[in-house]
């Protein structure tokens, strides 16, 4: 009698364990919490980075979040420069020919993770070799001064062409190509719209309008909104930003298509916390996660599943067959080509 009942004792003591074994989760049950810093490269506008690190924070509290804003050009010269000894983590955001460039000169980390199943357009959102993901959307649009559109019977720029208006002559505000990704998105633009020969010749008159080039790619909205000059090219969730802060601006696009970026992200190669560096990364490609940009002021549009885009009609405007791959590869070259033949890099108005 008592044999069997220790027998049975045993069995089921056996099979609780199993059970339990099985329902554990992986890592074992002491799993540890996610702690210690993360260095993060953020590119887009700092109301937005300082938003996305109180957010990670608050679901990571024992993580600290040390961020540098930067622009998409030094961004990259800055990785490339670190190159043996990474200062950062991970780069989240600016348009993704900049992680593509990144790629190339094996500055990025690989990373495959099931959070990218979620992400609506693989062919153009995800790096079929893992080193980057897309995070948001955005198309380019000219910004014009209200009291300048006035003064000239309403006229806005409608087309690349309108750029090169005798009446922009040093009216026009863009950022430069090697400090900016706004920028250099609409380079690449330009040179896919008219052709290599073509666009290099415009691209030379469109510089010959410029009145001053900024380093920040948003920049020219708010310096035209104060009316320092009449027209700037910027994202046009940038411009949206700066008319619902007030700035007397009338956005349109151009007629025959504009470009657009697909805002990238990317670990950074021989990143220091590489664990906490995985996190974010995942965490950026969630749908509530992408859906908190409108709440600091980011209107670009998601790139995963289940995430509502808070302003579809800047998207719903003619957008060109951007070749990310082609403007990435090319990066160095152009903004080379364009610092050294078309305008220099100094003095950028900040
Ligand atoms: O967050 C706004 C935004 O325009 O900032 C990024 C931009 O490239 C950063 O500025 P730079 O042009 O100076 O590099 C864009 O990716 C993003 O949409």
């Amino acid at each position: 009698m008592l044999r069997r009942r220790i027998f049975w004792t045993a069995l089921g003591l056996l099979l609780f364990g199993v059970l339990a074994a099985a329902c554990a989760p992986p890592g074992g049950s002491q799993k540890k919490e996610a702690s210690g810093e993360l260095n993060l490269l953020c590119t887009p506008q700092v109301e937005w980075c300082e938003g996305m690190k109180a957010e990670f924070e608050k679901k990571y509290p024992n993580i600290t979040v040390n961020f540098v804003r930067m622009s998409s050009g030094e961004s990259l010269t800055r990785l490339r420069n670190e190159k043996d000894n990474p200062q950062f983590d991970i780069w989240w955001g600016g348009p993704v020919d900049g992680q593509i460039a990144a790629k190339q000169e094996g500055l990025l980390e690989q990373y495959k993770t099931p959070a990218q199943d979620k992400i609506i357009n693989k062919k153009l959102m995800l790096d079929p070799d893992g080193y980057w993901v897309g995070v948001y959307v955005g198309s380019l649009g000219f910004a014009t001064n209200k009291d300048w559109s006035e003064k000239n019977g309403g006229w806005v720029p409608k087309s690349w062409d309108d750029l090169l208006d005798p009446r922009l002559k040093g009216e026009l505000m863009v950022a430069h190509p090697s400090s900016s990704g706004t920028s250099y998105t609409a380079l690449c633009t330009i040179l896919q719209i008219k052709g290599e020969d073509e666009g290099w010749k415009f691209l030379k008159e469109y510089a010959g309008q410029v009145n001053q080039f900024t380093k920040s790619g948003s920049a020219p909205a708010r310096f035209v909104g104060q009316g320092e000059a009449a027209v700037g090219v910027v994202f046009s969730h940038d411009i949206v930003k700066q008319i619902e802060d007030g700035m007397p601006l009338i956005l349109s696009f151009p007629e025959e298509g504009t470009g657009y970026e697909i805002g990238g992200m990317g670990i950074i190669k021989g990143a220091k916390n590489l664990e906490n560096a995985k996190l974010w990364y995942d965490w950026a490609l969630q749908p509530e996660t992408q859906e908190l940009g409108p709440k600091y002021g980011a209107y670009q549009a998601p790139t995963v599943e289940g995430a509502k885009p808070s302003k579809p009609e800047l998207l719903k405007v003619k957008l060109i067959d951007y070749d990310f791959e082609w403007c990435g590869q090319h990066k160095k070259e152009f903004v080379d080509r364009f610092t050294n033949e078309i305008a220099g890099a100094e003095n950028l108005k900040k």
